[in-house]
């Protein structure tokens, strides 16, 4: 049984395990739009990332999830560039 639970737009749920993925930030194990969604709202103080989704969040390695990586990412995803670890 998933435990889960949902306040208003908070969502928490037991994220144990590193995230595998640069870029994976929801841990989906896809990159996509919603993670280029998680990292802006965690930009504009709307949510929370915990530590593992900082680091997937962080693509371009200078310790901090920015409007860069967030770039980064929609890039990737739009196939502008082919990796985002490099
Ligand atoms: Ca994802
Ligand atoms: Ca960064």
């Amino acid at each position: 049984m998933k435990y889960s639970c949902e306040y208003h737009n908070m969502k928490f749920e037991p994220l144990q395990q590193e995230n595998k993925i640069t870029g994976d930030i929801n841990n989906d194990d896809n990159v996509d739009i919603l993670d280029v969604i998680l990292i802006n709202k965690a930009i504009y103080g709307k949510t929370e990332l915990t530590e593992a989704q900082r680091k997937a969040a962080d693509v371009n390695n200078d310790g901090k999830p920015d409007a860069n990586d967030s770039l980064m990412i929609m890039k990737y995803i739009i196939k502008l560039i082919d990796t985002l670890s490099e």
